[in-house]
């Protein structure tokens, strides 16, 4: 078990390590007409590294429990539909979902006018990591809070899954767990054959220590925008450069295509769980759009844990 000044310096690597993924695997997303339009917003007016819907949807979650003390679902919708905005590269599913509730549609008609079972994106997952810091004590909380607040946008039970791998990952990190007992914890709680799969190539890859290169990661594991295209991916990449440096671990899942934000931004946050914001760059943090702004919703959603530990035990 960390000791509370360092579980204070995970919570804060967690949060920007996935902001800061996001930032870093923007650039390098999808393909020439993605990565060609990102240039026009890929900075702030004061020319700090802008992050996309990854963070802002994370930065929705954490200040709606700061506020709420829980997931307030209805809440939480209007929260995530004010502040959308097209420029941060939302899903087009996502996109409509959040339009809709703008226009005062109920969150649960709005997350199933594309889709009829809801998207199966993994937009729920690249937020999870939040409720990861609140519930990383509570495992049955923790698969409770994170369908509530992924449901919202992605009802489909793959989301769903997909979500809760990665905040359980998360949650896991933030514990000091080996990394070889997280990726076998993945796998004895991956309820479908497609996770389970993957967890599996993971497992044997992270235990002999293979070398696999990017493509081959991508080919296997995956690269895409689906839930099931990229959360195990995630998980992989952030065990395996645990014990590497921010640097590396984001070089490599750079080279490894697709969704690279969202690729980046999860494993960041498994990566700033085991590690702690002391080991990552300064010059990256002082880069960051908003860094400041979210390194202390961190040490605020610290705080709140504390209480919600208080009354939960
Ligand atoms: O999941 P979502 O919010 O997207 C997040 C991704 C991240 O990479 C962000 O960084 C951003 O770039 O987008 O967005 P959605 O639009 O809900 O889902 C993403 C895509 O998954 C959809 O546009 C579809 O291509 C696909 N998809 C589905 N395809 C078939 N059947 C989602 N649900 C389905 C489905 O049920
Ligand atoms: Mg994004
Ligand atoms: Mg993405």
């Amino acid at each position: 078990m960390p000791s509370q000044a360092e579980l204070k310096d995970k919570f804060i690597g967690t949060f920007i390590g996935l902001a800061l993924g996001d930032a870093l695997g923007a650039p390098y997303e999808g393909g020439f007409i993605e990565r060609f339009l990102w240039k026009f917003f890929s900075k702030t007016p004061t020319g700090k590294m802008r992050w996309t819907d990854d963070t802002q949807m994370s930065i929705d979650l954490a200040e709606s429990i700061l506020k709420k003390n829980n997931i307030d679902q209805n809440y939480l919708a209007l929260k995530f539909a004010s502040s959308y905005k097209w420029s941060r590269g939302y899903g087009p599913a996502a996109s409509k979902v959040l339009k809709s509730i703008k226009k005062g549609v109920n969150w649960k008609v709005a997350n199933r006018q594309t889709y009829k079972e809801g998207s199966l994106g993994n937009g729920g997952a690249m937020r999870s990591t939040i409720l990861a810091l609140i519930y990383s004590q509570n495992s049955a909380l923790l698969t409770k809070e994170i369908t509530k607040a992924t449901q919202i946008t992605h009802a489909h039970p793959l989301a769903i899954e997909g979500a809760v791998l990665v905040g359980k990952a998360v949650s896991l990190a933030l514990n000091n767990i080996d990394a070889l007992e997280v990726i076998k914890i993945v796998v004895q709680n991956s309820k479908t054959e497609i996770f389970k799969k993957k967890a599996e190539v993971s497992l044997e890859w992270l235990k002999d220590k293979l070398d696999i290169s990017p493509k081959d990661v991508s080919k296997n594991l995956g690269n895409g925008i689906k839930a099931t295209d990229s959360c195990i991916t995630a998980i992989y990449l952030g065990l395996r450069f645990r014990s590497k440096s921010f640097n590396e671990l984001i070089k490599f899942t750079r080279k490894c295509g697709g969704d690279v934000d969202t690729l980046c931004s999860m494993s960041g946050a498994i990566w700033g769980a085991f590690n702690g914001f002391k080991n990552i760059p300064k010059e990256l943090f002082d880069d960051l759009e908003d860094g400041s702004r979210i390194k202390s919703l961190a040490c605020n959603l610290y705080e709140t844990k504390i209480q919600i530990s208080e009354k939960i035990n």
